[in-house]
């Protein structure tokens, strides 16, 4: 046995994790159901490393040194569940199972527990960046044992992006606490797009800018606080021609009808379960959902009226559409952080918020220069009730305000419709506020269920005899 890890599912990720490793020195077993797979990457990357390619998992787990490491890469569901069965027959005790792809967390937990049972352990880990990243050093999500990571941790850090002297990778908790986390990410990545895609279409909606020209503005903009990948790449998209022509803008030929594989509902799903408000990701969704019903916008269309140019704005528009941006990520971010606390209070997982923040600043999709702000949040107060309330932000956020409302204000009066800036807003103003009209909610509860009401100044639980004298009674 020479190899020290192995990957199964070599397809774009698995192929790209595993050139990754060989360049970094470790022996990569190779597997793939389909043999061409391996044969191809020996063939076309055999130089990169040192790969020992077998033709049956069986082979693969005999070339593995104990405690044998192997990393599953294949379409998740149902194939990752044959693979996992079949290797637990042909390892043992002590052995680590890896599944880098993406995973549900709740198949993750399940997973988990049936290997334990058998003396295994499982992994579930999140990998982020896509196919580039897995090449030249993703951000990488680990779940799972301890006594996992303290093995197997090492090769991973060795292969992750690293930012500062610091790998991008960190065993986020147990069981799985890392596909929980990557999820969440995938849920930010979905409202940081939005929020960029909103402020694309106000500004070229109002002021008239071209594609072209707003790519340039988005390139001033990732010199700034808002330096990420996704501004950047905007900056690529928005500036590149319809490659069939030549001329015009890629942007004005694509369908407007946004897709999804599925983790920003997932997010959102399981934000509903957890009652946490993860309104930045819920409108993201939503608002994709509504692109992709054609028929139904094509029908509204020519039917429902609304302000056309009545609402002109001048060049300062631009800079307030960056601070709404700004202020709205920051909610964006501050919702998924809570998701991720709520997440590990309910599974019992001992999550480092700042270090999640540290380990998605490089290799994944949402990196960007704020997370390293996120990451000093969370190291100065560990128990912050909200990313919002850290005294950075909070100066940030309340410097963008004025701007916010503007934007807010302008894209209703021009009928642009601007989901993501608008709710991050109203988030702030619920979150900020004194009182809320939760009171007159809980008031119509109680009268048209006997749902019962607290009271600010009494303890217990109460109910008006709505039906007869309207006293109040003690229904503790
Ligand atoms: P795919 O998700 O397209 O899966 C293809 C691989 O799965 C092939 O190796 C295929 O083998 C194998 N496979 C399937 Br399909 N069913 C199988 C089964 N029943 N038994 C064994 N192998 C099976 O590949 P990918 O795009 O490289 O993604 C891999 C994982 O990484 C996925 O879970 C994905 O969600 C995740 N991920 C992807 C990205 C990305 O950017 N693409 C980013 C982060 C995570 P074959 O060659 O024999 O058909």
């Amino acid at each position: 046995a020479t190899a020290d890890i192995a990957v199964t599912g070599l397809a774009v990720m698995g192929r790209n994790l595993a050139r990754n490793l060989a360049r970094h020195g470790h022996v990569v077993g190779l597997h793939n159901r389909t043999k061409a797979r391996t044969d191809e990457l020996v063939a076309q990357f055999g130089s990169e490393g040192t790969f020992v390619a077998a033709d049956s998992l069986a082979d693969l787990v005999a070339s593995l040194k104990r405690p044998r490491k192997v990393i599953i890469m294949v379409k998740a569901g149902a194939g990752t569940d044959a693979v996992i069965d079949e290797l637990a027959d042909l390892l043992e005790e002590g052995d680590i199972v890896v599944d880098g792809g993406n995973a549900h967390y709740a198949d993750t937990r399940r997973r988990e527990a049936a290997l334990r049972e058998r003396g295994l352990h499982f992994v579930g880990t999140g990998v982020s960046g896509g196919e580039e990243g897995a090449l030249n050093g993703p951000s990488i999500m680990p779940g799972g044992t301890r006594e996992a990571y303290s093995t197997l941790g090492p090769i991973l850090e060795s292969i992750a992006a690293v930012v500062d002297g610091t790998p991008c990778c960190v065993h986020v908790g147990a069981d799985g606490a890392g596909h929980f986390v990557k999820m969440v990410h995938n849920g930010i990545e979905y409202a940081d797009m939005q929020l960029i895609a909103e402020a694309y279409d106000l500004m070229r909606s109002l002021l008239g800018r071209t594609p072209a020209e707003l790519a340039e503005v988005f390139q001033g903009w990732n010199e700034g606080d808002l330096e990420s990948f996704l501004i950047e790449i905007t900056a690529e998209v928005l500036a590149t021609p319809d490659p069939r022509t030549g001329s015009g803008a890629l942007v004005d030929v694509v369908l407007d009808q946004a897709e999804q594989k599925g983790t920003g509902r997932w997010t959102v799903q399981i934000a509903l379960d957890l009652g946490t408000p993860v309104s930045g990701i819920a409108e993201a969704v939503f608002a994709r959902s509504l692109s992709g019903h054609a028929e139904q916008r094509r029908a509204a269309a020519g039917v429902l009226p609304g302000p056309a140019g009545s609402v002109t704005v001048g060049e300062e528009f631009v800079e307030d559409v960056r601070r709404a941006l700004y202020a709205s990520k920051v909610v964006a971010y501050a919702q998924g952080f809570d998701m991720i606390r709520a997440g590990a209070a309910e599974y019992g997982w001992d999550i480092d918020l700042g270090a999640m923040a540290t380990i998605w600043r490089g290799g994944c999709i949402i990196r960007a220069r704020f997370l390293d702000r996120i990451r000093e949040a969370y190291e100065k107060t560990p128990d912050l009730t909200s990313l919002l309330v850290d005294p950075y932000f909070a100066s940030a956020v309340s410097e963008a305000q004025e701007a916010w409302r503007r934007v807010v204000a302008t894209a209703a009066a021009a009928g642009v419709p601007a989901p993501g800036f608008a709710s991050a807003l109203a988030y702030y103003d619920g979150l900020r506020r004194d009182r809320l009209p939760a009171s007159l909610v809980q008031g119509l509860r109680d009268l048209f269920g006997a749902h019962t009401y607290k009271r600010i100044d009494a303890e217990g639980t109460f109910h008006v005899d709505w039906s007869g004298d309207k006293s109040e009674q003690d229904a503790s």
